[in-house]
This record gives C-alpha cells, structure tokens and sequence, in this order.
C-alpha cells in the first residue's frame, strides 16, 4: 500500500512533526501539561495519525517512529518552563519490544529532563493482553516518576477492570462523553460517575475535547482536574505553543 511504501521514507525524508496540545489545570487556570500529537507531511497533505497509526503498527515502524516521538517530545519539553510536563501517546506495540524502558530513560537523559515531568498516555487496549512484561514495564516506568494516564477513558469494553489492574495516576475522559454532556443528564451522571471513580482510587481526571463554555462550566463544577479541548486551544505548532506557555508564566 501507498501509506506503508510512503512511511517507510517518511524519516529519513523529515516529513514527521510533532504538534502541541497544551492542557489546563482546573485549580489555578494554569498550563499542567502539554500533548505531543504526531503529524505527518506527505504528498501536499498532512496525513492524521488515525490513518496512519495503524500502518505504523502493523509494519513494526511504530517502533522507530515512538522512539523518534519519546526523542523530540522531550527535547521540546526541555525548553518549558519546569513546571509544564509532556504527555506522550505509546502505542502497545511499543511495549512489545523488550527496550521500551531504557529507550524512555535515554530520551529523559538526552534531553536533560526529569522523569517527573513525563506522562505516558496508554489505552486500554494494551492492557486486553494483560501481558505480565507489558504490567512490569508499567511498574518500572512509574517507579521512576513517571505518570501513567488511561487514555480515551470509558470506549473500551470492560474499563473498570482496568483501573484495578494498574495504579495509574491519570484519567482522561473521552470526548465521546464531553460532545452532549450539556443535552443530556445521562452523559453528566456518568463524567460525575468517572471523577468520583479516580479520586476514590487517588487519580486525577482530564476531560477530553471541551469545545464549549457551557462544557468547561459543567465539568468545572464536578471536580474534573485538568481540561483539553478546542476551547482553551487546539494543537499547536511549536513556536505557538512556546509563546503561550510564556504568557503563561
Ligand atoms: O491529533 P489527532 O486527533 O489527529 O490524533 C489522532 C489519534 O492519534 C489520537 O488517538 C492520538 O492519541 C494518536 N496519536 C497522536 N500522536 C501519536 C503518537 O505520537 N503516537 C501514538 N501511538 N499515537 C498518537
Ligand atoms: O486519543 P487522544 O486523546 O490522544 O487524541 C487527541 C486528539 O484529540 C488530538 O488529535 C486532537 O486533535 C483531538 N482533539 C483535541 N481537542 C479536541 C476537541 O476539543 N475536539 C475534538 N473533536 N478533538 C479534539
Ligand atoms: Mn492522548
Ligand atoms: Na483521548
């Protein structure tokens, strides 16, 4: 296929970049955390990592691309102020490789960063393997500092369970549930439901996608943690991003 024949190229040519999502901590309206979300340039378009993700994976080029990902994540975050972490999507494809550890200490080492100041973003997904290597690579990476979110919370089959087999430290709600939480009691019930779940088992929760006012307001006044969405901001490119985290400060 086309995308794998491209994606192949598509390091050696610089055609991946790395896009920001700054998020907003609920308790003192400043920036906690920043997403890095990967884009990829090629043939006149930016292709979205939802097309192309899924190739990475299945080729195995995952691998090199996560590992150029974790690399330059870091060294942007190198340049933030100290207190803004970088939060870094992996996919369970990375954990298949036996140096997804040593890999993350490396970035964190070039890069000069503490291991506090990284979130690794997972989804439940991984976890439907259960895999013993992939839950000690979890350990190990948390016993470092490390945070560990539950991304695209509450869209896989069996969440709940999920919670009990791994201590993570952050939720992010996903935006499915954020897109009629002003229309309809059930979708607000089950946001209060999530946050209630996460500071019972001492995690934080982030609501995805808040695009509205009246949004923000709602999950504000359940106690949610930290907000992302296209209200506060969308994906920036670097230098966007740096001059808000400077007007931020
Ligand atoms: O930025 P956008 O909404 O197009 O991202 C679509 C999906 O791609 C999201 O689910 C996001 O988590 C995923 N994604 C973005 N960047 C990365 C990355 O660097 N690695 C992995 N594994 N997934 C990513
Ligand atoms: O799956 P993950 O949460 O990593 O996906 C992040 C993706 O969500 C990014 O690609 C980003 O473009 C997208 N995103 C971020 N904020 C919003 C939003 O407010 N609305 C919608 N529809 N998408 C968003
Ligand atoms: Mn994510
Ligand atoms: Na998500």
């Amino acid at each position: 296929r086309s995308i794998e024949a491209g994606l192949r190229l598509a390091m050696s040519r610089n055609e991946l970049r790395l896009m920001f999502q700054p998020l907003l901590g609920l308790d003192n309206n400043r920036v906690t955390c920043v997403e890095a979300l990967l884009r990829w340039d090629h043939d006149d378009r930016t292709v979205s990592p939802a097309e192309f993700i899924p190739v990475a994976e299945e080729t195995g080029l995952i691998v090199p691309i996560g590992e150029w990902v974790l690399q330059q994540a870091c060294l942007a975050a190198a340049t933030w102020p100290e207190d803004v972490r970088i939060a870094i999507n992996l996919s369970p494809v990375q954990f298949r490789q036996k140096n997804l550890v040593a890999q993350v200490k490396a970035a964190l080492v070039a890069a000069r960063i503490d291991a506090t100041r990284l979130e690794l973003e997972i989804t439940e997904s991984l976890l439907l393997t259960d895999s013993e290597t992939t839950i000690a690579a979890l350990h190990e990476l948390r016993a470092m500092g490390i945070r560990i979110s539950m991304d695209d919370f509450g869209t896989g089959y069996s969440s709940l369970s999920y919670l009990r087999s791994f201590p993570f430290d952050k939720i992010k709600v996903d935006r499915s549930f954020m897109a009629d939480i002003a229309t309809r009691a059930d979708s607000q019930a089950i946001i209060k439901a999530i946050i209630g779940l996460g500071q019972a088992l001492g995690m934080t929760t982030t609501a995805e996608g808040v695009e509205t006012e009246e949004q923000m307001a709602i999950v504000r006044e359940h106690g949610v943690s930290e907000v992302q969405g296209f209200l506060f901001s969308p994906p920036l490119q670097p230098a966007a991003l740096a001059n808000l985290l400077h007007s931020d400060a």
